[in-house]
């Protein structure tokens, strides 16, 4: 593999190896991330990164279109069926400019939305005042209890009396299920738009595993490389009487050619995810996260809400001793790979917060199951219960290294 980047190229060539080797030797516990199949790798790297086809399937600006029009079509066709959404834009670059896209599509500027707070759970593009988002808009922020949970009356009395053009339910950090439902209707009590952003368990609601925003909101927005584990990318649906001024934000309005070489793994993801093996993907993911949230229970682990609903896990480790920046730099020497971040009511900084975030999608795409997950969460104790021993990081590594050799993981084999 790589043959022409190593003639050409040997220190892109050796950093390529060497992640492989990363992502093949170690746990990846990251919670957005995940590992693509072969067949999404090669369309990722084939060349219909060559072709620009601004516009959309039939409207283009540019000729020779005949093929990129027969894959974003069939791409549109396949995000229909798997979410039974009424209308899909399938190209938006990724989750940031996605929702970009949707406020650009619906609110002006200046408008007042409602978002989960970052440190609470939610997500830059949600409000964060030093992002595109809190700059351009006026953000009142609803926010977790002290027990993890969002309480939606107090959403909706913050609703009732902002009155909000859009609500945004959605998060990056949130261990539980949302009330789409409720949501949805305390949106329809105000006139509100309204929009999920669904990107961490996108490929759990396309599994059927939990619930979908999909018949209840305006408009729902996914990224396609987390729980979906398809490229880098995002796609929104949305009520048909929303896909113009969506299509119309997305292109000229905030970007050019799509990605053509992505919408085909986009493509090909949703077509993977339509697959019955999927629904016991998303199945296990759950199992999964809930089987590692039980070992750390037993050590006495703080998890944000208790444990979890869905494949994150939050740790709040200020009774452990243990910032969640030292407790990432240890496991990383360990080849357990999760990241530090900010727990609810956080007293540290974004940089040094108090906790770690760590999920099931990519260890379950290796085939890991409750066995495995019980190994992780012991593995993890070791090294956090003796922070700073390097020697138990080498050993656990190497136990580490000894069991991924018997998941193997598609494109690492160099
Ligand atoms: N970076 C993503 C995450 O890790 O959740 C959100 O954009």
């Amino acid at each position: 593999m790589f043959d022409s980047i190593k003639a050409q190229d040997m220190e892109i060539y050796n950093a390529i190896v060497a992640e492989c080797h990363r992502q093949r030797d170690g746990i990846e516990l990251i919670p957005s991330e995940n590992y693509v199949s072969a067949a999404i790798l090669e369309a990722n790297g084939s060349i219909l990164t060559n072709k620009y086809s601004e516009g959309y399937p039939r409207k283009r600006y540019y000729g020779g279109q005949q093929n990129i029009d027969t894959i974003e079509e069939i791409a549109i066709a396949r995000a229909k069926e798997l979410f039974g959404c009424e209308y899909v834009n399938v190209q938006p670059y990724s989750g940031s400019p996605a929702n970009m896209a949707v406020y650009f599509a619906l609110l002006n500027f200046g408008d007042k939305v409602m978002g989960l707070k970052l440190d609470h759970g939610g997500h830059i593009t949600h409000g964060l005042p030093i992002s595109f988002s809190g700059k351009a808009y006026e953000w009142v922020p609803y926010l977790v209890e002290e027990n993890g949970f969002i309480d939606m009356d107090k959403v909706e009395e913050t609703a009732l009396r902002e009155k909000p053009k859009m609500i945004v339910a959605g998060f990056s950090a949130y261990p539980r299920n949302m009330d789409w439902k409720r949501f949805a209707d305390i949106c329809k009590k105000i006139g509100a738009y309204s929009f999920a952003d669904i990107s961490h368990v996108g490929g759990l609601i396309a599994a059927g595993v939990i619930e979908s925003p999909v018949p209840y909101f305006d408009v729902v927005m996914t990224t396609t490389h987390k729980t979906l584990r398809g490229p880098r990318s995002a796609i929104i649906m949305a009520k048909e009487e929303h896909g113009k001024a969506i299509d119309r934000a997305v292109f000229p309005g905030l970007q050019g050619g799509p990605h053509d070489q992505i919408t085909a793994s986009k493509a090909i993801c949703f077509e993977e995810a339509l697959r019955p093996e999927f629904k016991q993907y998303g199945e296990q993911v759950i199992t999964n996260a809930k089987a590692l949230a039980e070992v750390l229970l037993r050590y006495d682990y703080n998890l944000v809400s208790g444990g979890t609903d869905n494949h994150l896990i939050l740790v709040d480790l200020t009774n452990k001793g243990i910032s969640g920046k030292q407790a990432q730099d240890s496991l990383d020497r360990a080849e357990i790979t999760l990241n530090k971040n900010t727990v609810p009511y956080e007293k540290r900084s974004p940089m040094d917060p108090s906790g770690i975030r760590l999920g099931s999608p990519a260890v379950t795409t290796r085939g890991f199951k409750e066995k495995e997950m019980q190994m992780v969460g012991e593995w993890m104790h070791r090294v956090l219960s003796d922070i700073d021993n390097e020697e138990v990081q080498h050993q656990v590594a190497a136990e580490v290294k000894e069991l991924c050799q018997h998941f193997p993981v598609a494109g690492t084999r160099v």
